[in-house]
């Protein structure tokens, strides 16, 4: 496809949202194996697996406390200093999500309310390989931790010595984590779905990982077990109008390409000079990225496009529906009246993907794959459920009671009218 677009007509749009396509033969078969396989034969299995696939088998899957709290100690104090504003910020936004119980009276003698419950037993799968991603162990524990759940339950894959990445283990040791697993890949969903003699079954698996990881989610909710959300390659768009500065986009656009070959960066700007403008400094940057290979892959991907109309820019944008999308532009908090799907977005020149990715407070597992149409990212609302109470009197029941009984009449369900109609002669005459 050609990557530099000149005012599409809203017929091409659905072409240009489309997604990268990952070629995935034979991976849900691979996979279900797996699964079957963590199933029957527990701990054994995971550890296979790990040979198999990441050339090492630990002894033990749990990471001891003392390995947790020695992790510290190769943490220059520089990173540990970001580590905990990263934190701090994190708990602040965060924190702000937990909702009061409101009680409602709707009619007079009936009150109603919604409590938030956490869910008890929870995991977080961290990534790990080439870019072990400690930032987004603090993005998950952190509202899990803020919800009130009791089994936080973390499994990510050992390097290749042997070790859990120290960056992910400081992290686990300031939030007094302490059931960190060595597992990664498909093995580890199934742990966590099923539960092994070491791993404790969890309600809910959370976190992102490759194509392996993210079918075992989609065949263990399958089955029951719930998930965040089935979360695709990374992506990101920008609009950026005149008022953009070119090097900071191209910077934008770059790191996030930098995040997997599958990746995507969609670009939509209000006239061709900028793209050129925005093209050159990508020249200018690329060279000297240490993952300039990846970068170039996933640029494959890239879609570059003028839209001359900025309402009909964010039409598209709004059809995309990106898990990140930056407005470059001074006007961007005028321009964010336009957004309706977006994961998160990050308004005017100073406001980087990367920011939210890492310390602004914002969360940074969001929905990817146009899924940000109907859903929102992480928070704590994502480890609790809402469970609803209602508390009738007296006065309560008399108000509503003839209503019931109609209604339940007419749907022919004589036994829900007679729950009604039994207490309202009774509490007639009698307290309650
Ligand atoms: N951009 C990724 C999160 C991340 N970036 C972690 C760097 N580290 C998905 O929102
Ligand atoms: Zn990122």
């Amino acid at each position: 496809m050609n990557t530099l677009i000149i005012n599409p007509s809203p017929s091409q749009w659905a072409d240009l949202i489309k997604r990268p396509v990952i070629n995935a033969e034979n991976l849900e078969e691979t996979v279900a194996g797996i699964i079957n396989t963590v199933k029957q034969n527990g701990d054994e299995a995971v550890k296979n697996y790990s040979l198999q696939f990441h050339g090492f088998a630990p002894d033990n899957l749990w990471v001891s406390k003392d390995e947790i709290k020695d992790a510290s100690k190769s943490i220059n104090k520089d990173l540990k200093k970001a580590i905990h504003l990263a934190k701090d910020n994190i708990e602040k936004f965060h924190q702000h999500q937990i909702e009061k119980v409101k009680k409602i009276t709707t009619v007079s003698g009936v009150t109603c309310w919604r409590k938030s419950i956490p869910i008890e037993n929870v995991g977080l799968y961290i990534p790990g390989g080439s870019a072990p991603l400690f930032s987004t162990l603090l993005m998950l524990s952190i509202p899990a931790k803020i919800a009130g759940c009791k089994n936080i339950i973390v499994t990510t894959p050992a390097q290749n010595d042997g070790n859990v990445n120290d960056a992910i283990l400081y992290v686990a040791n300031i939030l007094g984590l302490d059931k960190i697993y060595k597992g990664g890949g498909a093995q580890a969903i199934a742990a966590l779905a099923y539960g092994t003699l070491t791993i404790k079954k969890v309600d809910k698996i959370f976190g992102p990982g490759n194509q392996y990881v993210t079918c075992a989610k989609k065949l263990v909710s399958a089955d029951g077990i719930a998930i965040d959300m089935l979360a695709g390659p990374s992506e990101l768009a920008v609009y950026a109008d005149d008022t953009c500065v070119p090097e900071f986009v191209a910077a934008d656009l770059l790191s996030q390409a930098e995040h997997g070959p599958d990746s995507q960066v969609i670009l939509v700007t209000t006239n061709k000079k900028i793209i050129e403008n925005i093209i050159d400094k990508i020249h200018q940057q690329l060279p000297s990225l240490s993952r300039k290979d990846i970068i170039e892959q996933s640029f494959l991907n890239r879609r570059f496009i003028v839209i001359e109309k900025e309402e009909e820019a964010f039409n598209f944008l709004n059809d995309y529906a990106p898990e990140h999308l930056i407005i470059a532009s001074k006007k961007a908090e005028q321009l964010a009246d336009y957004v309706k799907n977006a994961g998160s977005v990050f308004l005017g020149n100073l406001s980087p993907e990367s920011a939210g990715d890492y310390a602004s407070g914002t969360n940074h597992s969001l929905p990817t794959n146009g899924t940000a149409r109907v859903q929102a990212g992480v928070s704590v609302d994502s480890f609790v459920k809402k469970i609803t109470f209602q508390k009738i009197n007296k006065k309560g029941i008399k108000n509503i009671g003839n209503a019931i009984e109609k209604m339940a009449e007419a749907e022919g369900l004589e036994a829900h009218k007679n729950a009604v109609s039994i207490r309202l002669k009774k509490s007639v005459n009698e307290k309650f």
